[in-house]
């Protein structure tokens, strides 16, 4: 008699438990440079300490996690390494509310999150771990910032800041709402401030040019990014101005139009704005109003165009007449020159601006051909439809000796005119404005720098690095402890030893966030990083939140080029393939109270009833049984008050449960939809994965697979495993299809429900398929992997250092195949045949298919058929 081997349920806390201590134990994750096997440095988007894990980071990182197991199952020596970005406004919010300091509150933030992530078990080598507020990472961006400060590439300017003049503090854009301050509800002003920058325009060039180098990063994210640094080709032009000032020079793109010029238009903070109105109040109070409102791009994009007369006359550069020079509020200081050459009959701004101040409106441009009447004609309500049209060609008009000419001719002509006369000169301009890297804040890195009387502003010399932030400080929301701090302010210069102050502004965090992936690769060192980062960078992989696309993965490539001048790494790209993970999205649910206003309600508070085909179509709340609106689908958001919490679902399903249902919902790229009927299926799926093996391993060791030994049906499951092992495979390696993949060992699971051969060859078919399901999911649900394993008669061992399974094509092979039989293009019946039988072999089975037999009762076959492994058609009459 055999002992019938204790069974036991699947137990995610004990099996997850158990994983996560083998993994540990034998520092399964912790990688060197040491290894023959090509790198793969697999980087997600380091986490804000914001207090614990949100659904958004549970996917960001077990998409990471998945491809970082099946590269390491593929062969590969894996980094995949976790950090904090832990500077930041957010703290200092929370530490006036609960009287912490930021500091603490941050610490307390991460030792929680950390668990939480390590509950998750993701293979992250934790002795890499880094917290961006530790002076042992931020001295070393202090040293660069002293090195960068040298060589010219930071620098100092006046800048514009939203200022609250009630709480007497500048706000970041995102404390400014509808104009006011969040917190006075003060009306927001601009104020121009001296502030820190980086000169990212010198490498604007270098920035576009890289995105074309990129083939692994999405389209849409470099084409954001190329709409950010905004190349144009243009010209500036010279305008002189009547009575002895200082000449205009104007950006242009569209010297073609320059015939059309009616007035010219310069910002509100141009010089000879501000010369005009010396003399002039009307226009000094003008200027004061335009300084009103915030500094956000959105802000300036939707304003209303206003504008006031200089009293200044240009002279036209061609024509010699003169236009009025007027202010206008949409006008940038920080772009091209400040100033415009006005063309309303070309261009919407300046044509809203003339209709509204009824300035003159001139057409000099016409289509070359026009399609239709109307087209011949020019009014003002039309040409804007007209003249957007790329695809169109147009001449010029109205434009003396340039008449005829198209937009490159004019362009030519024009551009060697004014730079043979010494009149302007072709210019590109970038759209893309210096990195503005200092914050009015304390939360963040101290700025290194000494403000001497005598010396000016002093970098901080490296023998007295890190300027260390003080910790231990009370918060009154108004006043960084910084400014406010004698004691920590007032140091002696390095240069004369005379009495100075430090900068006590702060780092933008973005700064941080700009270099951790160099510092992962080089943990310990005295430097920035150390020759091991050549050896992990560029990144292979970099997976993180589409909202990066711009400004972080903007920063993140150009610091990268500021270490690689400064000879601290070889490539000139920090990652080479970016994956943007989609949004997790779930149902909303609200209560209408007395004032119309909506009361969200926790889809945890909430029950819903769904029909046949799994719709919600009511909903109550748990706790009184009344119903609740049902609000529809949304990303996941405390204002809406649809999070789920992910460490509910861990604990009340497992780590592997939540992870799979991650990965199986949606592709990656792909908004997620959180529910939870979801979630209970794929635990499902895993108990019944687990008694699969457990039913099997019970019949004790399998014998050893005899391929020539197998029947039909055995050999159909075999075939079945090798399938799903190459579709699985190519899913993880080429598409990442993870739900696809995932579907497929579903399939194949249910292929293993169909077969209960008991049989020597049958069980050994039967471990197989087991093995390869195990093996397959086991970069999604790597506990339950790892404990099936040794359910299936192995010893104890990381799963992620046996290769992955590999497809045998000979298993695959089909010995017979399936054809549908057809009577005149309808389906009658189906017939197996031997995958090379002859093609009368195949028309007498055909006909002899029982259905098929009665369909052709009385007819005569007048042509077969036949699409090879697929159909065979009897056409009858
Ligand atoms: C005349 C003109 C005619 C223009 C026309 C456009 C269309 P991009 O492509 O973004 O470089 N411009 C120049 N400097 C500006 C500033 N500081 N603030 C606001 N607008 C400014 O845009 C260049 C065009 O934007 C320039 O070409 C200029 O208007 C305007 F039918 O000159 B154009
Ligand atoms: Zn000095």
């Amino acid at each position: 008699m055999s002992a019938v081997p204790e069974t036991h349920a699947y137990d995610p806390k004990q099996v997850e438990t158990s994983a996560q201590q083998f993994w540990n134990a034998s520092k399964a994750f912790e990688v060197s440079e040491t290894s023959d096997k090509p790198k793969y440095y697999c980087l997600s988007m380091l986490p804000y300490p914001s207090g614990a894990l949100h659904m958004g980071h549970v996917r960001n990182y077990t998409i990471s996690d998945v491809i970082a197991r099946y590269k390491r199952m593929t062969g590969h020596n894996v980094l995949q390494p976790m950090g904090w970005d832990a500077f930041g406004l957010p703290a200092e919010n929370a530490a006036i509310k609960n009287r912490t300091a930021p500091a603490q509150w941050t610490y307390a933030n991460i030792e929680h999150m950390r668990s939480q992530l390590k509950a998750l078990g993701y293979a992250i080598d934790w002795t890499r771990e880094f917290a961006t507020c530790s002076p042992e990472y931020y001295v070393h961006e202090q040293r660069m910032f002293t090195r960068l400060l040298r060589k010219g590439i930071a620098y100092r300017k006046a800048s514009v800041v939203n200022w609250d003049p009630v709480d007497q503090t500048v706000l970041a854009n995102e404390q400014v709402i509808d104009g006011r301050g969040w917190r006075s509800g003060a009306l927001v002003e601009k104020r121009e401030i001296p502030q820190w920058f980086l000169r990212i325009t010198d490498y604007a060039q270098e920035l576009l040019d890289g995105l074309d180098t990129l083939q692994g990063w999405p389209e849409s994210v470099k084409t954001m990014q190329r709409n950010w640094i905004g190349r144009s080709e243009g010209l500036e032009i010279q305008f002189n101005v009547e009575g002895g000032h200082e000449p205009l020079m104007v950006f242009t793109t569209r010297p073609d139009t320059l015939m059309g010029v009616t007035f010219v238009s310069i910002a509100g903070e141009h010089p000879l704005a501000l010369k005009a109105a010396a003399s002039n109040p009307e226009l000094a109070a003008f200027l004061e109003q335009l300084k009103l409102g915030g500094v956000s791009e959105a802000e300036l994009e939707t304003q209303e165009k206003r504008g006031m007369d200089t009293g200044l006359k240009a002279v036209h550069p061609i024509s010699g007449e003169s236009v009025p020079v007027w202010v206008a509020n949409f006008v940038l200081m920080g772009y091209g020159t400040g100033a415009v050459m006005a063309v309303p009959g070309h261009d919407q701004r300046d044509f809203e601006f003339a209709t509204k101040y009824a300035l003159p409106i001139v057409q000099v441009i016409q289509l070359k051909e026009p399609r239709n009447e109307a087209e011949r004609h020019y009014d003002s309500s039309q040409w804007q439809d007209w003249y957007a049209d790329k695809t169109r060609e147009f001449e010029l008009i109205n434009s003396a000796e340039f008449d005829g000419l198209d937009f490159h001719e004019a362009f030519e002509a024009l551009a060697e005119r004014f730079e043979r006369k010494g009149q302007g000169q072709r210019r590109v301009n970038y759209r893309l404005r210096d990195w503005g890297v200092s914050r009015q804040r304390y939360w963040g890195c101290p700025i290194p720098v000494i403000h001497c009387p005598q010396c000016g502003a002093v970098p901080v010399p490296d023998d007295q690095l890190p300027v260390l932030l003080p910790e231990n400080v009370t918060l009154d929301g108004l006043k960084s402890p910084l400014k406010a701090d004698p004691t920590w302010r007032v140091t002696p210069c390095p240069e004369c030893g005379g009495a100075a102050e430090r900068e006590t502004d702060t780092f933008d965090t973005f700064m941080e966030s700009s270099w951790y992936v160099a510092r992962y690769t080089s943990p310990g060192a005295a430097t920035m990083v150390d020759k091991r980062a050549n050896y992990w960078m560029p990144a292979d992989m970099y997976v993180g939140g589409i909202e990066h696309a711009i400004l972080h993965l903007m920063y993140f490539r150009f610091y990268h080029k500021l270490m690689r001048d400064a000879r601290l790494v070889d490539s000139d790209e920090p990652a080479t393939n970016l994956l943007t993970q989609g949004m997790v999205i779930a149902e909303t649910y609200y209560r209408l109270n007395a004032d119309g206003s909506r009361e969200w309600i926790n889809p945890a508070q909430v029950q819903v009833q769904r029909d046949e085909r799994g719709r919600i179509v009511g909903a109550v709340l748990a706790s009184d049984g009344q119903p609740v609106q049902i609000g529809g689908v949304e990303k996941m958001s405390k204002s809406k008050n649809n999070g789920v919490d992910p460490q509910s679902m861990v604990d009340k399903f497992g780590a592997d449960t939540v992870r799979l249902f991650s990965m199986f919902a949606a592709p990656p790229e792909q908004s997620l939809e959180w529910n939870e009927a979801g979630v209970e299926g794929m635990s499902r799926f895993l108990r019944r994965l687990w008694t699969q093996a457990q039913r099997h391993a019970a019949g004790g060791a399998a014998p050893a697979l005899d391929v020539a030994a197998l029947n039909t049906e055995q050999k159909a499951l075999r075939r079945k495993t090798h399938e799903t092992i190459a579709k699985v495979g190519d899913d993880y390696g080429k598409r990442h299809g993870f739900n696809t993949a995932i579907a497929a060992v579903m399939e194949l699971s249910n292929a293993l429900a169909r077969f209960d051969d008991l049989s020597e060859p049958g069980r050994a078919v039967r471990q197989e398929a087991l093995e390869a399901a195990v093996l397959l999911l086991n970069p999604i649900t790597p506990h339950s992997s790892h404990a099936l394993w040794q359910l299936l008669g192995h010893a104890q061992t990381l799963l992620e250092d046996l290769p992955f399974p590999q497809a045998d094509p000979a298993a695959m092979v089909r010995d017979s195949v399936t054809l549908a039989v057809q009577v005149n293009g309808k389906l009658r019946g189906t017939i197996e045949v031997a995958a090379d039988a002859p093609r009368d072999l195949i028309e007498s089975l055909a006909r002899a298919e029982p259905n098929t037999a009665r369909f052709l009762a009385g007819s005569t076959i007048r042509k077969v058929i036949l699409v090879p492994g697929k159909i065979v058609n009897l056409v009858a009459a």
